[in-house]
């Protein structure tokens, strides 16, 4: 479809800037699986990965790319991921695919982040898509009690549990004037593991793939 060429051809835009000799960092969801099999071809270009999933693991590993545990990787320069929104400040919604918290570590590890989208994506205001929450099974209600005092709908994910063994509401019509104090009203609620908001740390680059081409978008 146009939007998987879209996919491609962003993910494959983030090739350069790989670094040889070092570990990537991978994302999860479609658009970085065209990553992950755009690296098996440059495997002289970089030493290894470590994944934000289960999912990015084993698709690493069927590449035979090696994939190290974060604890020890000193340095991360790079970390290649999706998002289901993005916008001019390079602020996103992600963990539309549930890899939300593991993402979020290795962003907050890597130098540089470099969201890969289609154009679709790219949004003048954030809280179209719903705002994902991890919670601790336990805590879900009460987490829905507090979401609902902020102004959010939240939805449970019935049915997904996280690679951490976590639940996921999807959180509905928030009105998102202020990204990043909302992110920290979110992390403040007992039982929240993560949230979607990736508004406090944000992305260094966007590689956006258009109907003309990839754009490279710094904030
Ligand atoms: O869950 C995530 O954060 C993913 O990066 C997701 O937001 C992007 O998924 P897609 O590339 O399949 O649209």
């Amino acid at each position: 479809s146009p939007q998987d060429a879209q996919k491609k051809a962003a993910a494959e835009a983030a090739l350069d800037f790989l670094q040889p000799g070092s570990v990537v960092g991978v994302g999860t969801g479609s658009t970085v699986n065209f990553f992950i099999d755009a690296l098996a071809q440059r495997k002289h270009q970089f030493e290894g990965a470590v994944s934000s999933s289960q999912a990015s693991t084993e698709r690493l590993q069927a590449h035979g790319i090696e994939v190290f545990d974060l604890n020890n990787v000193a340095e991360l320069p790079v970390y290649v991921d999706g998002a289901d929104e993005i916008n001019e400040h390079l602020q996103m919604v992600k963990g539309g695919g549930g890899a939300l918290t593991r993402e979020k570590i290795i962003a907050a590890v890597a130098d540089k982040f470099v969201c890969v989208v289609d154009e679709s994506k790219w949004v003048g205001r954030l809280g179209t898509f719903p705002v994902p929450v991890e919670v601790i099974p336990m805590a879900r209600s009460y987490v829905a009690r507090q979401i609902v005092k902020l102004g959010g709908d939240p939805e449970w994910r019935q049915g997904v549990v996280t690679d951490n063994g976590n639940w996921i509401l999807d959180v509905h019509h928030f009105d998102i004037l202020n990204a990043a104090e909302l992110e920290r009203q979110l992390n403040q609620i007992t039982g929240v593991v993560t949230n979607g908001l990736f508004a406090n740390r944000n992305a260094d680059v966007a590689i956006v793939a258009t109907a003309n081409g990839t754009e490279t978008r710094k904030r």
